[in-house]
C-alpha cells in the first residue's frame, strides 16, 4: 500500500532550484516512494443535467453488481437518448471555487483572516490535472499546458487546451464520437440513483451530470486540495467511509492476444491507476466490450494490486516515478511562481521528449480566477 508515511529518498535533486526547466526523463524519478497521505474527503458537490452547481451529493449513484454475465449493448440510446455536455465550454476551476466559497470554514487556515493565506492548501486543482502530471514521464503522444496563479499564498492550477487537443476535439470521427458515449452508457447499466433502486438503462444519458468528491492530502511537503468526478459508491451501508467506498467504472476493448494484454498493462492500467490512486478510490470495475460495443465481461481491479499485476511486463511504468515527478513538478511550480497576483499566469508547457518550460502572462486571456472568487476571498 503506497498511501504510507515513508521518508522520501536522499537521492540528489534531479533539477536543482534555479533551473528554468524540468526534465521528464523517468530515470531521474526512480527514488523511494514519496510520502502521500491517505486522502481525506472534505466534501462533495454535484452538477445537474444543465451543469448547475449544487453543494451536496444529489448526483451520487450506487453500484449494482449485475446478476449474471453481462450483455450490455452500449450503442443503445445513441443518439436518441443522449444529451452531450458542450465540451467547447471551458469551466476551468469554477466548480471547485464555488465549492470552496460554500465551505470556506472547512478549508480556511487556522490563522484566521488576518493571514495572507486564505486556504489551508498549497495547491488547488482538478484531480485530472494531477493525473496528467503523474503519467507525464511515460507519455509519448500528448503534451499539456497548465496555467498556475498564486492568490493569497495558494497555487491554483488549471489546464489550458493545447492546439493539438483542440484540433482532435474538432475533428473527431463519427465512430470516435459514438465510442465516447459507450463509457457513459456502461455507467447507466451499472448505477442506480437510489440505494434501494435498480439501474434504468431505458433512461436518457446526460453527460452534464456529475458527482465530484473534494479531497485533501499531502504529497511530500505539498498540501493538496483537489476535486475529482466519482462514478458511484458501494451501496452496502457498512462500506467504509468515502473515498474508500467509491468505485471507478471503465470500459475497455476485450483482450484477445498477448500483445493486447501487454498494451493494456503498459498504457491503460497506468492511466487507471494514476486517476484512482490520487483520490484514494480503491477499485476500478472494468467492462470489456467487443467491437460492436457489447460488454461481455466484467473485471475488478484493486488499485493497490495494480503495481504487482504489471511487474511481469518488460520496461513497465512504476508508481514511484509518477509520484516523484509530480512532487518535483509541484516544487518547480512553487519555485517559479513568485508573484501573488490573480492577474498573473505562469504557463507551464510540456511536449513529449521535451523538458517542462514556462512563460509569464500578465492580464492575459490565460487569467482564470474569476472576479467573484477574488472578491469573495478578499473580503
Ligand atoms: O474545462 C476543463 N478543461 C476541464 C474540466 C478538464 C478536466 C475536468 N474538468 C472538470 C469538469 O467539471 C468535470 O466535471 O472536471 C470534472 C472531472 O474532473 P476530474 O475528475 O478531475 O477529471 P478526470 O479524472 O480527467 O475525468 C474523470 C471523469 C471522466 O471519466 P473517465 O472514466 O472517462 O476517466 O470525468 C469526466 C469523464 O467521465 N470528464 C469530464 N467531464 C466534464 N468535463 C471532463 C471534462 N472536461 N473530462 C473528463
Ligand atoms: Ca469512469
Amino acid at each position: 500500500n503506497h498511501h504510507q508515511q515513508r521518508q522520501s529518498g536522499s537521492a540528489p535533486e534531479p533539477n536543482p532550484l534555479g533551473s528554468q526547466s524540468l526534465s521528464t526523463r523517468k530515470e531521474l524519478y526512480e527514488r523511494d516512494f514519496p510520502v502521500y497521505k491517505q486522502p481525506v474527503e472534505v466534501g462533495s458537490f454535484s452538477l445537474d443535467g444543465e451543469r448547475r452547481f449544487f453543494n451536496d451529493a444529489r448526483q451520487m449513484r450506487y453500484y449494482e453488481e449485475p446478476e449474471r454475465s453481462p450483455n450490455f449493448d452500449l450503442r443503445d440510446g445513441y443518439k436518441d437518448r443522449f444529451i452531450k455536455r458542450d465540451d467547447s465550454v471551458k469551466e476551468k476551476l469554477d466548480h471547485i471555487l464555488r465549492w470552496i466559497i460554500a465551505n470556506r470554514t472547512k478549508c480556511s487556515s487556522s490563522a484566521t483572516t488576518a493571514s495572507s493565506r486564505a486556504l489551508d492548501a498549497d495547491f488547488v486543482t482538478w484531480r485530472g490535472h494531477l493525473t496528467k502530471l503523474l503519467t507525464t514521464p511515460y507519455e509519448t503522444r500528448e503534451g499539456w499546458l497548465l496555467a498556475a496563479t498564486m492568490f493569497r499564498g495558494t497555487l491554483y492550477i488549471s489546464e489550458v487546451e493545447t492546439e493539438a487537443s483542440r484540433r482532435d476535439r474538432e475533428n473527431r470521427t463519427a465512430r470516435h464520437e459514438e465510442m465516447m458515449y459507450w463509457g457513459y452508457k456502461f455507467e447507466q447499466y451499472t448505477c442506480a440513483d437510489e440505494v434501494h433502486s435498480l439501474p434504468d438503462p431505458s433512461g436518457v444519458v446526460n453527460t452534464n451530470e456529475a458527482f465530484c468528491t473534494v479531497v485533501q492530502t499531502r504529497l511530500a511537503d505539498h498540501r493538496l486540495l483537489f476535486s475529482g468526478e466519482v462514478d458511484c459508491r458501494d451501496k452496502d451501508p457498512n462500506a467504509p467511509a468515502a473515498p474508500a467506498c467509491y468505485v471507478e467504472l471503465k470500459t475497455s476493448a476485450e483482450i484477445c492476444t498477448p500483445k493486447q494484454r501487454s498494451n493494456f498493462h503498459r498504457f491503460k492500467l497506468l492511466k487507471w491507476w494514476a486517476q484512482s490512486f490520487l483520490p484514494g478510490v480503491p477499485r476500478v470495475i472494468a467492462g470489456f466490450r467487443d467491437h460492436e460495443g457489447v460488454v461481455v465481461s466484467l473485471e475488478t481491479f484493486h488499485i493497490s494490486k495494480i503495481s504487482h499485476l504489471i511487474k511481469n511486463e518488460f520496461n513497465c511504468w512504476k508508481p514511484t516515478v509518477c509520484m516523484n515527478f509530480c512532487c518535483d513538478f509541484l516544487s518547480f511550480a512553487k519555485h517559479v511562481v513568485t508573484e501573488d497576483n490573480p492577474s498573473v499566469v505562469y504557463l507551464f508547457t510540456w511536449e513529449p521528449h521535451r523538458d517542462v518550460t514556462y512563460s509569464i502572462h500578465r492580464d492575459s486571456p490565460y487569467s482564470f480566477l474569476p472576479r467573484w472568487y477574488i472578491e469573495e476571498m478578499t473580503s
